[in-house]
């Protein structure tokens, strides 16, 4: 299957529940407050969903206040889903809910466990045009990486291993894909990526980092103008989102998605 790290016909998403408000955050600022959320959420499946791709959103998990961020419990990669093993122990069994989801989209027999052993969640994942980058993280850890290699390579994708600083929660709170060759990456990432253009976040725009490449759109957080004008310079196409709440549980645009073809 022809890869492409930022076109798609597919995104994945589930609705944030009521239990968001329980949600996992590294600093408390407030609770999210659910029907605000989830006028976020349905304006972010929107603007997915007007690039042409399909968007499949699931009911919401209360068992699992963070379930909303569909991205860490797996990867789908080359027409695959691979069923990572989740960090955070209130998080480990979100892995179901990905896993029936995802099998109904791609067939059951496209969908890969990663064995016991080790960690890895799916935000510590960033895919480029050639090669899978994994942050190691306080919910990451080399053993799950080392199993990753094991299932992606055979796929055909190399996969590289960088280090996340402590401060940032998963290694995509930092970077994000603009195209096959180009990252935007916070300034404490400057150097995790030899071999690609890099365009590095304005300072103090930080949290503007977790943006989404999405077929012809960059979808970038609400409220970082010197983000804003200096990927337009660069000739993307962006559009601006609202993740406050999201924001409340250390989330942002890329954990609310699994982006992938079928
Ligand atoms: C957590 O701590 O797991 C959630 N409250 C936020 C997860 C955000 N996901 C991501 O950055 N990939």
């Amino acid at each position: 299957m022809p890869h492409s790290s930022y076109k798609f016909t597919h995104a994945l998403c589930r609705q944030p529940g009521k239990s968001v408000a329980h949600g996992l955050r590294a600093v408390n600022g407030g609770d999210p407050v659910a029907q605000a959320f989830l006028d976020e959420h349905s304006a972010y499946v929107a603007a997915l969903r007007a690039t042409g791709a399909t968007v499949v959103v699931e009911p919401a998990q209360e068992d699992f206040p963070d379930s909303v961020f569909v991205e860490d419990p797996a990867l789908c990669i080359m027409g695959k889903a691979i069923i990572l093993r989740p960090g955070a122990p209130s998080r480990f069994g979100e892995r179901d809910g990905a896993r029936a989801a995802l099998a109904r989209i791609l067939g059951p027999d496209n969908i890969i466990d990663l064995p016991e052993g080790g960690l890895v969640d799916g935000g510590d994942i960033l895919v480029s045009g050639h090669e899978v980058l994994v942050g190691l993280s306080a919910r990451t850890n080399q053993a799950g990486v080392d199993l990753l290699r094991g299932i992606v390579e055979p796929l055909g994708l190399a996969l590289r291993v960088v280090n996340t600083p402590a401060h940032i929660l998963h290694f995509k709170t930092g970077c994000a894909i603009l195209d096959d060759t180009t990252i935007f990456a916070v300034q404490d990432l400057a150097g995790c990526f030899p071999g690609y253009r890099t365009i590095t976040c304005p300072a103090g725009e930080e949290p503007a980092a977790n943006l989404i490449r999405f077929n012809d759109k960059v979808f970038c957080a609400k409220g970082f103008p010197k983000t804003r004008a200096l990927l337009e310079t660069e000739g993307y196409n962006v559009a601006t989102l609202s993740v406050t709440e999201a924001a409340k549980v250390d989330g942002g645009l890329s954990c609310m998605s699994l982006r992938f073809s079928v």
